[in-house]
């Protein structure tokens, strides 16, 4: 997967035409549409066909398997790998293959190891993650994802807070084949950079609601990086 820049979109969570439009115009890689609690079949047919009028990627990240919506350009499946359920693990994803596997365009589906590291976040209470962690503990899961599970994406998940942006290093330097991703807590252009030089890919999410403007300069950072 190539993207450097996504922004991510709740279908809970209302968004005019007019701030869809800059979001879909901003020059980011991939629009990521997923959230943690509330998606429904209904709000994400009606993002994802407001989002298919312009031509930017749209992925759904299935965070429930009642909204396992077709027509996305590729499909994320959490797996959250600091979970003390299981059910967060390998649980749902198997009640979704059950359901859903002979409809699953497989060649579309990335699956992504999960490391939840803020314990204030919504993700966190709802997957029991376990958020007191060493930097070898997450060293140690990233590398269970990478080499043991061989997942195609880490992703170090700081929702609404702003991570550790060496220890986003020292798992990317650990990392043999999986991408990066990191989310949590980029608010502008500055964190935006800190975070790209960490990771392969920065999401930007909650920052689209409080402040546009704001979170559209976050493309530059990784326009910046790659001209580096
Ligand atoms: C959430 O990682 C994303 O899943 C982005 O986090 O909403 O804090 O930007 P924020």
């Amino acid at each position: 997967m190539p993207w450097r820049h996504m922004f991510k979109l709740d279908p809970e969570r209302t968004i005019s035409d007019e701030a869809l439009d800059k979001i879909c115009m901003s020059g980011t890689d991939a629009i990521l549409v997923g959230g943690s609690t509330g998606v429904t079949f209904d709000n994400t047919v009606d993002l994802l066909s407001r989002i298919r009028q312009y031509e930017v990627p749209c992925v759904l990240e299935v965070s429930d398997e009642e909204a396992a919506v077709p027509g996305f350009d590729h499909y994320l499946i959490p797996m959250v790998l600091n979970t003390k359920n299981s059910d967060w693990l390998i649980g749902h994803q198997q009640r979704a293959v059950r359901e859903f596997g002979s409809m699953l365009p497989w060649e579309m589906v990335s699956s992504e190891g999960y490391i939840v590291l803020n314990a204030d976040a919504t993700v966190a209470k709802l997957t029991e993650a376990l958020t007191e962690l060493e930097a070898s503990d997450v060293i140690a899961y990233a590398q269970v994802a990478d080499r043991l599970m061989r997942l195609p994406i880490v992703y170090v998940e700081y929702s609404g807070t702003f991570g550790d942006m060496d220890l986003v290093r020292q798992v990317r330097n650990k990392l043999h084949q999986a991408q990066l991703f990191y989310g949590g807590g980029i608010t502008n252009l500055e964190q935006a950079r800190q975070a790209a030089a960490s990771a392969d890919t920065i999401i930007v999410g909650n920052i689209l609601y409080d402040n546009l403007e704001q979170a559209l300069q976050t493309v530059e950072a990784v326009r910046v990086n790659n001209e580096r």
